[in-house]
């Protein structure tokens, strides 16, 4: 059967990879590309795209049914950070556009959709280590709720209106093609940029600030892994915990510093040190490894020489 992809926030940086993966995949006659404005050349140029307001159903609906779109990926979101800037707009973002995509599917316009949650859907009461798929979830920034009542929503829609819905909650995604803009987890690819360009970097979480870490192919693997699953083996219909590795900024400082030996960090933290503090160091994904067969390849080394060795390409 073939697929007719919709991407939604595909400037970004998981949106546009992910575009260029599905565009291997699929072919790219078969996947659109669309986001509120021009803001990433190389994807506006690269294939079909469209301008669409994540917001307006109707912007929405107008490109479902121009391409005759089967499969909605929504990578629209404000995170974390931002989100705590702006509240109200995150919340309206976050939840309009997901209610927007999940009635599409239930009026039959579509047939599957990914919506991506995040480890913020944990908060300060959740165990911190190894963090467990079911446990307590009590959120404290915006983004956080928006994606924790988004869960909810995805799990209703399955099953009131049989809507099939795929959803991975995401740890911080390190990624050399597209910045990441307004995450907590964000220090972790600004510091190879300015690793490279200034050889120093001011931190702004603690050095010993742990946090779940991916690298982009992983992401972009356990994406389409969840979204190609058979619909029997994807059992959970919230979002599974997804996870790689963990780090601290001091570890990937010393990572770094076997490649650039005169690389300097300090640390400043600011108002997203709060947010780190309230979101778990590590997670337990096996629902993930067992139901689907989500496995990582990207271990810290791993990613800091591929970081390290694209930037030197794209800074020259
Ligand atoms: C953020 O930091 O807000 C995101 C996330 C972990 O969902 N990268």
């Amino acid at each position: 059967m073939s697929k007719k992809i919709l991407i939604i926030g595909a400037c970004g940086q998981i949106g546009s990879e992910l575009t260029f993966k599905l565009r291997e995949l699929y072919g790219d006659e078969n996947v659109v590309a669309s986001d509120i404005s021009y803001s990433n050349l190389e994807i506006v140029n690269s294939g079909i795209f469209e301008i669409v307001d994540a917001q307006d159903y109707a912007s929405v609906q107008t490109c479902v049914q121009k391409y005759n779109i089967d499969t909605v990926y929504l990578m629209a979101a404000m995170l974390s950070a931002t989100g705590e800037k702006y509240p109200m707009k995150a919340w309206d973002l976050n939840m309009t556009s997901l209610f927007h995509v999940l009635n599409l599917a239930r009026a039959k316009f579509i047939k599957k959709v990914f919506w991506p949650s995040s480890i913020a859907v944990f908060g300060s009461t959740t165990p911190t280590d190894y963090t467990p798929q079911y446990t307590i979830m009590e959120p404290s920034t915006v983004y956080g709720i928006t994606k924790q009542v988004g869960e909810r929503w995805c799990e209703y829609y399955h099953n009131k209106y049989d809507v099939d819905v795929r959803s991975l909650r995401y740890p911080g995604i390190i990624s050399w093609k597209t910045l990441p803009g307004g995450g907590t987890t964000d220090y972790a690819v600004e510091i190879y940029h300015k690793a490279i360009t200034d050889k120093f970097y001011d931190c702004f979480l603690k050095e010993d600030t742990k946090l779940p870490m991916m690298f982009m192919d992983d992401a972009i693997k356990a994406t389409i892994d969840i979204m190609n699953a058979k619909k029997n083996d994807v059992k959970i219909k919230s979002s599974y915990n997804l996870a790689a590795i963990s780090f601290t900024p001091k570890e990937v400082a010393e990572s770094i510093k076997k490649h650039i030996p005169e690389f300097k960090i300090t640390y400043n933290p600011d108002y997203r040190q709060t947010i780190a503090n309230s979101w778990p160091k590590s997670i337990n994904d096996s629902y993930a490894r067992q139901d689907w067969k989500w496995k990582h390849k990207f271990a810290l080394e791993d990613i800091t020489t591929e970081m390290l060795k694209q930037l030197y390409k794209k800074y020259k």
